[in-house]
This record gives structure tokens, C-alpha cells and sequence, in this order.
């Protein structure tokens, strides 16, 4: 069943007309961590999200690094924080680290829909503010997807970006917890210096992922302008918007193309998002899951999910 009412149901069907006709050829993705939580991985804000569950007295070593993550949680993935130390970032990110290259975060029905979309010939670009990796287990061609916040799956130098082979970083975390936590000092993991770089030997390795007050990927910018111009529809999926530049983007639109917002709650409305009934955007309330169902019933091409059975 359709999440929404009868509004939003046709206002979804006329998108599906739209994209059935040809109208409609040239389809942009916007998305976030709620694509991502129905694989087990948690998003930022929602309860249980990564900032609820964390933990800043077992973080860090001062009080007032503590305090500046009990005020601010983006605090903990800050460039500032992370040239003071490393630890909070590298605990934060820890699971993914110690499970990078392994299998257990799957892509989800979100993902694929781009998959889809990519094999009929609509899909301008994915923009995702996701680190995890999953849209490239699908078949879209990597130049397609824009990892805007970096990735996970690639191990970087913050300093001077000579990269490490992932499965050593992350023997190498192994080994570095096990001595922390084997030294019996209770504070040896607060003041612990983490892997250094084999180049310049700052202990600034980690997952190349974008930390507040640094700098977007360049691929970003090269294409976010013209690919906003040149689409027909924008996908908005899981994402609160709240992070920039990337929540800019819905802005850059033209203004008869429709926005379709793939959601568990209404999220944009500061940036001129509007849910009325004449509005050309439209938001299908719920997981991002049934919403790309939804859309998928909506075109006749639900059918076409059944070869991602298998990796679902
Ligand atoms: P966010 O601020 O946590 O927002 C997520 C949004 O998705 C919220 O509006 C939720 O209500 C909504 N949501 C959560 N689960 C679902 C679901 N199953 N179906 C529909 N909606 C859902 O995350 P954003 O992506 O907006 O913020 C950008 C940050 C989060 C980026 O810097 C990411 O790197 C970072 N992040 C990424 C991951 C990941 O890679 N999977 C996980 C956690 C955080």
C-alpha cells in the first residue's frame, strides 16, 4: 500500500506517467542515511541514531573535548577535534573499520532503485552523503554515484593523502585495540597515538571520509550544478537535509521539476520544500524502502526487483 493519501498517490502516479512518457528522462538522486538503516546501519539523528548512542566520557581525554560533543555530536567528526586527537573519530568509526571488506552490510531496495533507473537510461547521478559504500555494490557505474562525504572503503592519510591498503589498516587497528585495551592503564585508550602514516608519520590515517571544516570532493562541484539543471526529477531519500552544501542542492532545480521525497518525516521546509497538495513536491511518508516500492508499483516495474532478490 501507498504511504500518504489519495493526494500523494496521484501526485506519485504522475511522476510514473511522466517517466513512462519520456517526459520526464533525466533522474537525480539525493540521499542520505535512511537509505542505509534498513541494512543495520545506523543513521545520525533518529533515536538509537549514532549521536544518541554516544558515548563522549569514553571518548576522549579532556573535559572540555567532552563538553564540546555533549553540545555539538558533529563535533566528534570535526577536522578540529580530529588534528587534537584521533580517537573519538576512529572509535565512532570502528565497526566500520574492523568490518571493511567483510559482507555484512547489504545493499538495500533503495539502492537498487538507482540500479534500476541507471539500466533504463534515467539516471543522471547519485549524490550520496553516505559513507558506507553500498551504492557501489550495486551495477551503476562508480563515475554515476558522488560519494559526497567520502568513503569508508578507502584509507587516507588527513594529512598528506598517501593511501593504505584497507585490510592492513584495519589489522592494524586490531592490533593497536588489543595493545591499548592489553596495557591495563585505564586511560592508555584516551591517550593512545592511533596508526601513523607511513609517509609523513602523523597519526592522522582513517577512512577518507569528508570531516566538518574540511573540503568536499572535487567531483562534487564539477557536477552538482549542471546535473541539478539538466534533471527532470529529483529523489530525495533518508536524509534531514540539515548538512550542508549537499541540502543546497534540492535548491538548485528548476522550478517546474518535481521533488520527490522518500521519507519517514517531512524534512526541508526551511529550504523551500512544500508538501501542499498544488506543489510539485511531493513526499511519500514512511520508510525509504516502501516509498521506492511505491514509485516502483506506480511505473508497472516492481518485477524488475526480482533479480536483486538474491542480495537483498
Ligand atoms: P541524518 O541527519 O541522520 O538523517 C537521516 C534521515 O533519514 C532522517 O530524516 C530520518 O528520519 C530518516 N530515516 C532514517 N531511517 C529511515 C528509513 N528507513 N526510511 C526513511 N527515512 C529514514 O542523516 P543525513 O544523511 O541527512 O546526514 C548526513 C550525514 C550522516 C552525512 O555526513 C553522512 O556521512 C552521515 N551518516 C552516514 C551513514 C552511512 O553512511 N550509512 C550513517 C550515519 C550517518
Amino acid at each position: 500500500m501507498m504511504p500518504g493519501n489519495n493526494m500523494t498517490k496521484a501526485k506519485v502516479d504522475a511522476i510514473a506517467a511522466s517517466i513512462l512518457s519520456g517526459r520526464i528522462r533525466n533522474i537525480m538522486i539525493l540521499s542520505g542515511a535512511g537509505v542505509s538503516t534498513a541494512s543495520g546501519i545506523p543513521d545520525f539523528r533518529s533515536v538509537g541514531g549514532m549521536y544518541d548512542t554516544l558515548k563522549p566520557n569514553l571518548l576522549t581525554a579532556t573535559e572540555e573535548q567532552r563538553q564540546a560533543m555533549r553540545i555539538d555530536p558533529i563535533h566528534v567528526v570535526s577536522l578540529d577535534l580530529f588534528r587534537e586527537t584521533q580517537l573519538p573519530y576512529l572509535e565512532l568509526r570502528r565497526p566500520f573499520i574492523l568490518g571493511l571488506g567483510g559482507n555484512q552490510w547489504r545493499p538495500t531496495l533503495m539502492h537498487f532503485l538507482s540500479d534500476v533507473l541507471h539500466k533504463k537510461g534515467l539516471l543522471t547521478r547519485v549524490y550520496t552523503q553516505n559513507i558506507d559504500g553500498l551504492d557501489f555494490k550495486t551495477s551503476v557505474p562508480p563515475k554515476k554515484i558522488i560519494p559526497v562525504h567520502g568513503s569508508l572503503m578507502v584509507i587516507k592519510c588527513e594529512s598528506c593523502k598517501t593511501e593504505m591498503d584497507s585490510a592492513k589498516f584495519r589489522e592494524l587497528t586490531r592490533t593497536h585495540i588489543k595493545d591499548i585495551y592489553n596495557s591495563g592503564d585505564d586511560l592508555a585508550p584516551k591517550k593512545s597515538s592511533p596508526i601513523p602514516c607511513p609517509s609523513c608519520g602523523k597519526p592522522y590515517m582513517k577512512p577518507d571520509t569528508v570531516l566538518y571544516g574540511s573540503s568536499l570532493p572535487r567531483e562534487f562541484f564539477m557536477h552538482w550544478e549542471l546535473d541539478a539543471q539538466s534533471s527532470d526529477l529529483l529523489i530525495i531519500a533518508g536524509t534531514s537535509l540539515t548538512v550542508g552544501p549537499a541540502n543546497r542542492l534540492p535548491g538548485l532545480i528548476r522550478n517546474s521539476v518535481p521533488r520527490l521525497v522518500l521519507n519517514n518525516e517531512e524534512v526541508g521546509m526551511g529550504l523551500g520544500l512544500n508538501y501542499a497538495p498544488n506543489s510539485t513536491d511531493t513526499l511519500l511518508k514512511g520508510s525509504c524502502d516502501s516509498g521506492c516500492i511505491a514509485l516502483l508499483q506506480a511505473l508497472g516495474w516492481l518485477e524488475n526487483m526480482a533479480v536483486y532478490e538474491s542480495e537483498l
